[in-house]
Formats: structure tokens, C-alpha cells, sequence
């Protein structure tokens, strides 16, 4: 019905079967590697839906974080979607994990966080690394895949006129077309800022069942957005209208917000978040830090809450991400 203009590698998994994948002067192994499972599914033209490593290493206290892991795959794979959590593991991009690679990525101590700019080093170098929405969006569109569930994008720094702290998320979602499902930007960043880049940077933004952008912890960060849609199904057929008119070739963020029964207590929030916040500045904070600084604040500065809400955040990300994926694949 719709031709694919997508340029990514076709889902198969050697460099002999993927000619762009060749590389001139390191001939050992691919720099991307596809499990059987998401390179079956992808082949077939099943549901598969991409998952980030970052939240488990950086955003996600340990032990938990394994469980949290595992969890998502479970909800992505009940909503009728392959889960491919993507990671760097001894410099081979990893586009679904196996148990011992979650595992790695749950508990190695000193792991990187890596951005789209990191993969090159990270690849030539042998090293190991989570990816951010931006390694993990590049690395999946790579792969063929559609849809992206995580917490929330990074965006806009509160303070940015003077850190010009702008997370490489939105450089990296400007430029490659895929549907991420995502409870809006965390809520400890500048949220009108970041919205006017998204606007600035031509990145597709509609609110799930809401007029509202969503507050990652909170269900709305009290901004508006331009356009809604009220299913699975208007966010695959809003994909088949970008495939229809030839672009752009940026991403569609789908705003799907935590249920308010679900949410972090907005005035608990705002005094923690302030404290965060302040404890960020004294303590010079700066770079890929402050993120997972300003996150793990706040989950010891409210008792745990902020977890909880993040973490029914990523569940209904997922959750949605999958049945997206789902009628994508149907449709396509
Ligand atoms: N969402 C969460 N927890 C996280 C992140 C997102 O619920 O830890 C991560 C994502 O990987 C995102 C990154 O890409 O934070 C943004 O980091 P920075 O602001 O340094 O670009
Ligand atoms: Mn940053």
C-alpha cells in the first residue's frame, strides 16, 4: 500500500546480506548485531519494539533495575511485540539482548552512557556502554525498527543560556524517523524550552488521549500540545502518512502520560525537585552527570515515590509501544 522509504539496513543479520553495513578497514564481526528473535521478527515484518539500556543502568536504582528489565520485555512481548533492548556490549552494538547481556547491562559496574556520538569510539575501542534515546534510536532505525518505548526524552537543561546543556536526544530524534512512545521530557528540565526545540527541530509531537504535554513523573506538565490521537491505530496510521508523503525524516513522539492515579505527588515534586536541583549546583554537576544525578535525587528525596512513578511511566510506554507496533505491522 505504502512504499518504505526507510534507508535503514534490512533486517538481516551478516555484512555480507547487508552491503552498507561494510566496513573498509576492520573486517572482525559486525558493529551491529541482531538476536535471531528481532531479526526474525523484523524479516517476517512482526512487531518489534526497541527498548533502551540507559534507564537500566543510569536511571534505575540496582538491584532493581534487572527486574525492571525483565519486566519490560514481558509487557512489550504481551502487548503482541519482539522487545529489543539495545546496548554496547566489548564494542558490538547489541539490538536485542539475551539474560546474560540484560544482566551486564543491570549490574557491570562503570558503565558508559552512550550517545549516537559514542558508537563510533565505543566500536572501534571495545567498549561497553548503555545507550540514551539517541544511541538507541539511531541504532534501531539501523535495524529497521519502528517503534521505541522509554521513560522520558532528555531535552532542554533548566539554566541553558548560560550551560548551553541540550541533551542529544533532540539532535538525534530531528534526524531519524522512528515513533517514540515516552511519558514527554523529565520534568527536571526546562519543559517550555524543550518544547520550542522540538518545534525548532521539526520533530512530530502529539499527546496520547491528552491535549497536554505529559510531566514524566506527573501526568501534565501544564503545556499544551498541537495534536492529539486517541489510539494504537492513529499513531500507526500517522506513520503510514509520513511513509505516504515522503517525510520528514524526524521522529513522531507519541505523549503518553502517567495515569494521574499513578503519579507523583505534584508538591512533593516541586519542593524535592528544587532541592535536586540546588544540590546539582553546589555540587558542580555538570555533562552526562546531572541527569542521573538530578533522577536519583529525587527518588531518595521523596522516599521512593518518584520510582514508582517513573516506573508506571515506562511500563504504560511500553505497554503502548507494543500494540503501536502491532498495528504498524498489521497495516504495513
Ligand atoms: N528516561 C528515564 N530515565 C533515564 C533516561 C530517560 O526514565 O535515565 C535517560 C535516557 O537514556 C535519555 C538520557 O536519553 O536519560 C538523557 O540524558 P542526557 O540528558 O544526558 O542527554
Ligand atoms: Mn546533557
Amino acid at each position: 500500500m505504502f512504499t518504505r522509504f526507510h534507508e535503514g539496513i534490512p533486517p538481516s543479520r551478516t555484512r555480507r546480506q547487508n552491503p552498507r553495513m561494510r566496513t573498509t578497514h576492520r573486517p572482525a564481526g559486525d558493529p551491529i548485531r541482531l538476536s535471531d528473535e528481532v531479526a526474525e521478527a523484523l524479516e517476517r515484518g512482526a512487531p518489534v519494539v526497541a527498548l533502551e539500556s540507559t534507564i537500566i543502568s543510569h536511571g534505575l536504582p540496582r538491584p532493581r533495575n534487572l527486574d525492571v528489565a525483565t519486566e519490560l520485555e514481558g509487557i512489550a512481548r504481551r502487548a503482541g511485540a519482539v522487545p529489543a533492548t539495545i546496548a554496547v556490549l566489548d564494542g558490538v552494538a547489541h539490538v536485542g539482548l539475551d539474560r546474560a547481556g540484560l544482566k551486564r547491562i543491570a549490574t557491570e559496574p562503570g558503565l558508559r552512557k552512550l550517545g549516537a556520538r559514542d558508537l563510533p569510539l565505543a566500536a572501534a575501542l571495545g567498549a561497553c556502554g548503555a545507550t540514551t534515546v539517541s544511541a538507541t534510536s539511531f541504532l534501531a532505525d539501523r535495524a529497521g525498527i519502528r517503534v521505541f518505548a522509554t521513560g522520558g526524552l532528555g531535552g532542554v537543561h533548566r539554566g541553558w543560556t548560560g550551560t548551553q546543556d541540550e541533551s542529544a536526544d533532540l539532535d538525534t530524534l530531528s534526524r531519524t524517523p522512528i515513533t517514540v512512545v515516552c511519558a514527554g521530557v523529565k520534568s527536571i528540565l526546562d519543559v517550555p524550552a524543550t518544547l520550542q526545540r522540538l518545534e525548532t527541530r521539526g520533530i512530530s509531537v502529539a499527546g496520547f488521549r491528552t491535549g497536554e504535554f505529559p510531566g514524566f513523573y506527573l501526568h501534565s506538565s501544564g503545556e499544551p500540545v498541537d495534536w492529539r490521537i486517541e489510539s494504537p491505530r492513529e499513531a500507526a496510521e500517522v506513520m503510514w502518512a509520513r511513509e505516504a508523503l515522503g517525510g520528514p525524516r524526524s521522529a513522531l513522539i507519541v505523549a503518553n502520560p502517567v495515569p494521574p492515579s499513578e503519579q507523583l505527588d505534584p508538591a512533593l515534586h516541586d519542593r524535592v525537585l528544587a532541592e535536586a536541583l540546588a544540590a546539582a549546583g553546589r555540587e558542580g554537576v555538570t555533562g552526562q552527570d546531572v541527569t542521573p544525578f538530578l533522577l536519583d535525587h529525587l527518588v531518595r528525596g521523596t522516599g521512593g515515590a518518584s520510582l514508582e512513578a517513573n516506573l508506571a511511566a515506562v511500563r504504560g510506554n511500553v505497554r503502548l509501544a507494543g500494540r503501536i507496533a502491532a498495528a504498524w505491522s498489521r497495516g504495513s
